[in-house]
């Protein structure tokens, strides 16, 4: 613990259960401010072998090393949760002069840094405050966060290629700023989510900023700033912030802490929207009671598919968030609620009418309560229970071979629903892409190398094409897409 304290890290986030993806006990990721070769990240855990419970006895050590992390950076943002895997705890570091960091868990203790096949590396920007949200609802979770006077980020998972993501921040949203805390919550419980900005004073004004991030159906969503109203602190020297709710009505208060290059008291904000929209807050636990960090809340709703929050312990930037689920739900009912832990356990249970509004513990499972539940189960539109008794998509493509039009007949799945299409013809020497959407040039092979369509044309000469064949191929050209 010497060591760690004497490097000053300033991000930090508790996770559960290295070895084997959950153990129940927590551990400590530590995001250090290296100086060359010293300060390396750290992690610490239970050294179960020196521990004596009965003595009152608990050993840490710092296991980093073996668990391939003590990486030398410029540490500032951790978040750890499920992101590219399933239940597994995974970390994200944003960092500052270098790479972030995206640490696939590989499930026996040790981690890969991912962060450049998944595109989320920033390598020229400097990382603070970061969170993890399933902005467009598709089961995968996507990453926000902000950089110090330079662009914010918004790096959505993408759903068919693996691990991947990209950024679709719009220019307002990545507009730079000396950002601290980001915090993603759903302040006026309209069942879409808020990302809110804490900037810090300090070469001139620099006023807080809120943003909606909206589900669209088909397309990335849609991005639009909020007034922050009191909130936006223009004077303001934000260090932290923090969502919870404070006056237990079920909606979010937010605090912001100031102070480092100028004392200024806390400020408390109650949302003034959204009194009469349905909530629902969910608090997981661990075997041993304490709050289930790391774990994964899934609540299935009759009209707006399945809401997905993770329990994690220090999103944000130099503070810590709830560790609490906390869902708004606008005028939608919410049918049932999945817990997942990091060790892959979980548990689903119908949600009643007199639940909504309320404030759930789900405890970890014991043995007998993993099995398919014996209640009946909803899931809502597009989805239906696979044979673990578990809310998976329907693919209704296969399910329903006639589902689409006869003019459009072409079906394709998506998570939650399916699109239809008519059917695409391309002129000749082009072919549909593998999704329909488009013409594209036909593949031609010479002597076993693959070229693409045009490369036919380059076998005649370039005379007798200005005559003769040059007007059909810009014919083609044109015309290849439908
Ligand atoms: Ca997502
Ligand atoms: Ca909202
Ligand atoms: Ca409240
Ligand atoms: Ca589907």
């Amino acid at each position: 613990m010497e060591e760690i304290n004497s490097k000053g890290g300033r991000g930090r986030s508790r996770e559960r259960g290295r070895k084997e993806g959950g153990t129940g006990r927590y551990a400590i990721y530590i995001a250090n401010y290296a100086s060359g070769n010293v300060g390396p990240h750290a992690l610490i855990e239970m050294d179960e072998a020196a521990s004596d419970l009965s003595q009152g006895v608990i050993a840490l050590s710092n296991v980093a090393e073996q668990a391939g992390v003590n990486k030398f950076t410029g540490g500032r943002g951790v978040v750890v949760g499920p992101i590219v895997s399933q239940t597994r705890s995974d970390v994200f570091c944003d960092n500052e002069y270098g790479s972030n960091f995206l640490f696939r868990n590989n499930g026996d203790g040790t981690f890969t840094d991912v962060a450049q096949q998944a595109g989320v590396e920033d390598p020229m920007q400097h990382g603070r405050g970061v969170a993890l949200a399933d902005f467009n609802r598709d089961g995968k979770t996507d990453i926000v966060y902000g950089n110090w006077n330079g662009p914010h980020r918004l790096y959505m998972q993408l759903n068919n290629r693996k691990q991947k993501f990209k950024d679709i921040a719009s220019q307002k949203f990545a507009m730079p700023s000396p950002v601290r805390t980001v915090i993603v919550a759903d302040f006026d419980n309209d069942n879409e989510l808020e990302v809110f900005f804490n900037n810090i004073a300090y070469r001139g004004p620099s006023a807080n900023r809120l943003f909606r991030v909206s589900r669209r159906e088909h397309g990335d969503p849609q991005i639009e700033e909020l007034n922050v109203g009191e909130a936006s602190e223009p004077e303001g020297r934000g260090t932290g912030a923090v969502a919870t709710d404070f006056d237990g009505d079920g909606r979010l208060e937010l605090l912001v802490s100031h102070g480092e290059s100028a004392a200024q008291p806390l400020s408390v904000y109650k949302v003034n929207q959204g009194t009469n929209n349905s909530w629902l807050r969910v608090i997981p636990r661990t075997k041993f009671g304490a709050f289930a960090r790391g774990a994964k809340v899934v609540v299935y709703t009759k009209k707006s598919g399945p809401h997905t929050r993770i329990i994690d312990g220090g999103s944000g930037y130099l503070c810590e968030m709830e560790p609490v689920a906390h869902f708004g739900l606008g005028k939608d009912v919410p049918i049932n609620v999945e817990v997942y832990w990091p060790d892959g356990r979980s548990v689903a249970r119908p949600l009643e009418p007199a639940e909504i509004n309320s404030v759930l513990e789900i405890h970890y499972p014991r043995d007998e309560e993993e099995v398919t539940p014996t209640v009946e189960i909803e899931c809502g539109h597009g989805f239906a229970l696979n044979e673990n008794g578990r809310c998976t998509d329907k693919d209704e493509c296969t399910q329903f071979p006639s589902v689409c039009p006869s003019d459009r007949p072409i079906c394709t799945n998506t998570y939650g629903s399916y699109k239809c299409r008519a059917k695409r013809r391309c002129n000749q020497g082009f072919e549909p892409n593998d999704d329909g959407s488009a013409c594209v040039a036909q593949v031609a092979y010479f002597g076993g190398t693959r070229s693409s369509g045009e490369r036919k044309w380059s076998g005649l000469s370039f005379w007798l094409l200005s005559v003769s064949v040059l007007p059909l191929l810009s014919t083609h050209l044109q015309t290849g897409l439908l």
